[in-house]
């Protein structure tokens, strides 16, 4: 039989990779796997017991409804980092401000920030369809003791030390990196634990598969018209029309785009000039793990990576996948 490597063995394992570690950042991706686990829990069950629906008048920031899932999911997550003591300052897409743990006691040392969207696609949890988790994190850059400032929480996306997504589908994985390439991990119930299913994951350099929603198309700039209209022509030689798939949480999305080839796009539009997802939360982090996967990321004008932060909640148009599939998209934008 075939013997299974954990997600807690194999971060171990990879801890030999960084000389000084002190295990800090593996105690920190190990918190973010158990939460991870509770989490898969209460989505499995949704469907089974009252915990669906809106949360009496909760909105979030943005003025939309926060499901009932997503509050128990920011929960989870901002007390396993509260309490397993690594992250100093935790940014969450369901909270209005970042929330500093320095004060709780055993973080007053931790080193590290971590952004989070706790339950991405949320609107896809009445339905049954896949939802996830995506996680970013960085280094602290003032020392220990001093004060929390913007230069520790608004770094640009090259500096992320690590970064994740958990997709709660079909089966339950959790893939991330910390700059040495791109590992997936499956949950097998039957043992509760994430083992090691795809490692170093690679993306197709081009694929088929194009995912927008198209349902935006009128508000789309010239550029991303043109390239849908690209996508949908006949010609043998490029392997067109392409196939257009959309799930809607951008997790899901990305996910089989990574293991299949394809591009995501999430452009400006007329109603949402700077698009609708979230730099810190959402393009950050899958940039990184795209881009180590052999990926591209940007924004239509710039790499998402290099893009200096300016507030937590921040949206900027996204363009992620299959290299030569990104290049071909910002092709069509500079000919707009
Ligand atoms: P959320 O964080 O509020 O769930 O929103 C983000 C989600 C992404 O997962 C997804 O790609 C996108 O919103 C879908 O938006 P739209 O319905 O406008 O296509
Ligand atoms: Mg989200």
């Amino acid at each position: 039989m075939k013997s299974l490597k954990t997600l807690g063995q194999f971060i171990i394992e990879k801890q030999a990779d960084f000389p000084y570690a002190k295990g800090e950042l593996s105690r920190l991706l190990r918190d973010i796997g158990i939460a991870a686990k509770i989490v898969n829990r209460e989505v499995n069950k949704a469907g089974l017991v009252d915990i669906l629906g809106t949360v009496g008048d909760s909105t979030n920031i943005f003025g939309e409804n926060q499901k009932k899932l997503d509050v128990f999911a920011d929960e989870q997550f901002i007390s396993a980092l509260k309490y397993g003591g690594e992250c100093c300052f935790v940014a969450s897409e369901e909270q209005d401000e970042g929330i500093e743990l320095i004060d709780s006691g055993i973080s007053k040392d931790a080193k590290y920030i971590v952004c989070i969207d706790p339950l991405d696609g949320s609107s896809n949890i009445e339905v049954n369809v896949s939802v996830g988790t995506i996680f970013s994190i960085y280094r602290r850059v003032t020392d220990v003791g001093e004060a929390l400032c913007e230069r520790d929480y608004l770094q640009d996306g090259l500096k992320q030390v690590a970064a994740g997504y958990i997709i709660y589908g079909s089966s339950t994985m959790l893939v991330y990196t910390t700059g040495k390439g791109v590992n997936g991990f499956t949950l097998d119930p039957s043992i509760g634990e994430f083992c090691l299913s795809h490692p170093d994951m690679k993306i197709p350099a081009v694929g088929k598969i194009y995912s927008i929603n198209e349902g935006n198309y009128s508000k789309f700039p010239q550029g991303i018209k043109r390239y849908i209209k690209y996508c949908q022509e006949e010609d043998s030689g490029t392997n067109r029309p392409y196939t257009s798939r959309y799930i809607g949480s951008m997790v899901a999305d990305i996910h089989r785009n990574l293991l299949l080839g394809g591009v995501f796009i999430y452009p400006q539009t007329a109603s949402q000039p700077q698009g609708k997802l979230r730099l810190m939360y959402e393009c950050n982090p899958i940039a990184f793990i795209i881009e180590q996967a052999g990926g591209k990321a940007s924004t239509g004008t710039q790499r998402i990576l290099e893009i200096e932060p300016i507030e937590l909640h921040q949206r900027v148009p996204a363009i992620i996948g299959s290299t030569e599939m990104v290049d071909r998209v910002l092709d069509f934008i500079t000919q707009s």
